[in-house]
């Protein structure tokens, strides 16, 4: 009975087990503020990346064509939902994150398109009939143009826009989610679009980055409670990408300097909406060793896009996280693994770790693999394939890959060896 315990490390009853997309890395055929960046930018960062990927050009061969960086047909998802759904259901998955693609429903100001609506109402019932519970985010990233013209996140006028957008889809689509993310990682957007710069709209200005976090929060505090207002028995929260700081070699200056970073990057959000979280959702990719304010990571083992893997920082990241109470749900983890020959032990030992902060007493309720599908990676285009399932973009053929049925292994038994 010993050795049984030891070897099977049981997950809670009723633990669910998912995977991921966002509308504009899967659905294809959008028009928003990414689709316009995209037709400008799309030369720029081929070229960029023959420079800067030059030594996994060769794998990628992609990297250096312009049409990798155009969202274009995605993986036709918007169309082919239901194959999708059905080889999510055939790997064992009870629940799904998807989210709605904000310039389908609103494409001018004011001006609702109840067909997107009803295309979306569709996709949750494919999801329940199917026995998978869906996790759906409002925001994910992309704006509608109009809004992004109008100066976007930065300013007050677009919350009042946010919230109108959260009122109609609660009011039309409520009743059949109970779980809602309103905003996907505010602080990943915030940082590269405003303080790098990197992405759209390619602003490098402490004050405009500081403007959208505030708008940011105040963005979900206020669409909280229109949707408890609508929905009280809805479960609420936002994805939030929490990073395992490490101090390197425990020198002072990067003792200090981690404190600070920890508490700015991992916390201030969650502070301030602390009142108005149902759940914690997480994202975790990364760990950090801070350096002189920069990373000093080993780096022995990375991911196609050069990210040091580190499962036991999820265990140090859920473990903080177990001060505001709440329950967490792991709502992305994953890996750019083309040749699939990382992932199923990337994923075994990141659920080992998870385990760990479980039986310590971190109320975790479910994991969802980033992503169900290889998709469009932003700034990087297609070549990152983070899938358990791999597309292939010239027939959107879907083919499903070794390690999401090792995943499936897991879900069957909610166990892991
Ligand atoms: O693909 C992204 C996703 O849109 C947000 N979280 C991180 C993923 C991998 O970079």
């Amino acid at each position: 009975m010993e050795k049984k315990t030891q070897k099977n490390l049981k997950f809670p009853d009723g633990f669910l087990w998912g995977s991921g997309t966002s509308a504009h890395q899967v659905e294809g055929h959008n028009h928003n503020d990414w689709t316009e960046w995209e037709r400008s930018n799309a030369k720029r960062l081929a070229q960029h990346s023959k420079k800067y990927w030059e030594k996994s050009q060769h794998l990628f061969p992609e990297m250096g064509l312009e049409s990798n960086y155009i969202s274009g047909c995605a993986c036709d998802h918007y169309n082919r939902y239901e194959e999708d759904f059905d080889i999510a259901k055939s790997l064992g998955q009870n629940a799904h994150r998807f989210s709605i693609e904000w310039s389908r429903i609103e494409p001018e100001e004011g001006v609702f398109n109840e067909q997107a609506i009803e295309h979306y109402r569709q996709v949750i019932w494919a999801l329940k009939k199917r026995g998978i519970e869906p996790f759906v985010t409002l925001w994910h990233w992309t704006l509608p143009y109009w809004i992004a013209k109008m100066g976007g996140w930065e300013k007050r006028k677009t919350i009042d826009y946010f919230l109108r957008y959260t009122e109609k889809i609660i009011e039309e689509l409520g009743d059949d989610v109970k779980f809602w993310i309103t905003l996907n990682e505010p602080e990943i957007f915030s940082g590269n679009c405003y303080l790098k710069g990197i992405r759209p709209p390619q602003k490098k200005n402490i004050l405009s980055y500081l403007r959208v976090i505030k708008n940011l929060i105040k963005a979900h505090k206020s669409s909280y409670k229109i949707i408890k207002k609508i929905n009280p028995n809805s479960r609420i929260g936002i994805a939030k990408n929490n990073i395992y700081f490490e101090a390197y070699k425990n020198r002072i200056t990067n003792l200090f300097l981690k404190k600070f970073i920890d508490w700015w990057w991992n916390f201030y959000f969650l502070n301030k909406i602390k009142n108005q979280q149902d759940f914690i959702g997480l994202n975790y990719y990364f760990h950090n060793r801070i350096n002189k304010g920069f990373n000093k990571n080993e780096n022995k083992n990375t991911t196609d896009m050069g990210w040091e893997i580190y499962p036991e920082g999820i265990y140090h990241v859920l473990k903080n996280l177990k001060k505001y109470n709440l329950p967490i749900y792991i709502i992305e983890n994953g890996i750019a693994d083309a040749k699939d020959e990382k992932r199923e032990k990337f994923i075994k030992d990141h659920l080992y770790w998870i385990h760990k902060a479980i039986k310590e007493g971190v109320d975790i309720k479910g994991y969802f693999y980033w992503s169900l599908l290889d998709n469009f990676e932003w700034d990087k285009g297609f070549w990152p394939r983070f899938g358990l399932v791999e597309i292939d973009y010239q027939t959107m053929n879907r083919k499903i890959r070794p390690s999401a049925l090792e995943y499936k292994k897991n879900i069957e038994k909610n166990a892991i060896e």
